[in-house]
């Protein structure tokens, strides 16, 4: 990822991005709005944007666990949800797909910023993330002894800067979902996931024995839309900004 899109590209992924809604007041007034497209993810951070929305006076109107929908209109005719896999937010972002989405810092350092301003950490859907291991694998031996260790993860932009910073050696290996089993089966030594209550690990026999980093969801805009769509997009990020939890 990072790679800038070509000009064509970006050229009609910004067309689509400024289609402009027509408000019908009266047969002859034509009061163009622009439609404010937001990415979000279903689960916990659809739940947990959904309060931010509503102090900015925004409600959405269909229910995602029960609709299959993936656009979903709001009680204002200018802004409309669509919902993506929490890791493709940024990808929606950057191309103008959306014009703004919340997405958690760990699948952001993964894509990268380019084409996107980061305005404001919302402060939902907080974890951390973690070193795990097995409960009889003595990581700080491993360590000490200058091992090089098996990690097993989906974060590998993370993890790798995480061990470079701490000059450890490691060898990464690159999964999709349930990391938890890397060490179970000997794939890995270790993993680097995320850790909100801690059950799924001590449900594996797994403990974590290092903070990589906290994580919370951020607003992410992409940059092109707040030119051109400046004043709803403001309005917007202020709406959030004096919603979100401190
Ligand atoms: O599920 P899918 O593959 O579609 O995508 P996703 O897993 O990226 O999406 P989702 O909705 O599960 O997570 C979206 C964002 O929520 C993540 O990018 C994080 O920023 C944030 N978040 C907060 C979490 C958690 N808490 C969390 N606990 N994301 C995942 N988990 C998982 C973790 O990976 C582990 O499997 O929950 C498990 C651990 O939970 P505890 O409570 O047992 O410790
Ligand atoms: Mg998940």
């Amino acid at each position: 990822m990072g790679g800038r899109p070509d000009a064509a590209v970006v050229g009609t992924l910004i067309n689509f991005a400024r289609g402009p809604v027509r408000r019908a007041a009266s047969p002859n007034a034509c009061e163009c709005q622009p439609m404010i497209t937001l990415a979000l993810s279903k689960g916990r951070i659809f739940e947990e944007t959904l309060p931010l929305l509503k102090a900015a006076g925004i409600e959405v109107l269909d229910n995602p666990e029960t609709s299959r929908k993936l656009i979903l209109a709001t009680n204002s005719p200018e802004v409309q949800v669509v919902l993506v896999r929490a890791s493709d937010v940024p990808t929606y972002v950057q191309y103008g797909g959306a014009d703004l989405g919340v997405a958690g810092r760990d699948v952001l350092i993964e894509h990268g910023l380019d084409g996107m301003y980061q305005p404001l950490d919302l402060n939902i859907a907080r974890c951390r993330m973690s070193v795990a291991v097995r409960d009889d694998f003595d990581y700080a031996a491993a360590i000490k002894q200058g091992s090089r260790i098996r990690v097993a993860t989906k974060y590998t932009q993370i993890a790798r800067q995480h061990f470079s910073d701490k000059g450890v050696h490691v060898d990464l290996i690159k999964l999709y979902g349930s990391m938890e089993l890397a060490p179970l089966t000997g794939l890995a030594d270790a993993i680097v996931d995320l850790v909100s209550t801690g059950n799924t690990l001590k449900a594996n026999h797994l403990v974590e024995v290092e903070k990589v980093m906290e994580i919370s969801s951020r607003l992410v805009v992409n940059q092109a839309a707040l030119k051109l769509k400046r004043e709803p997009l403001r309005r917007m990020i202020d709406a959030f900004a004096s919603a979100t939890p401190k």
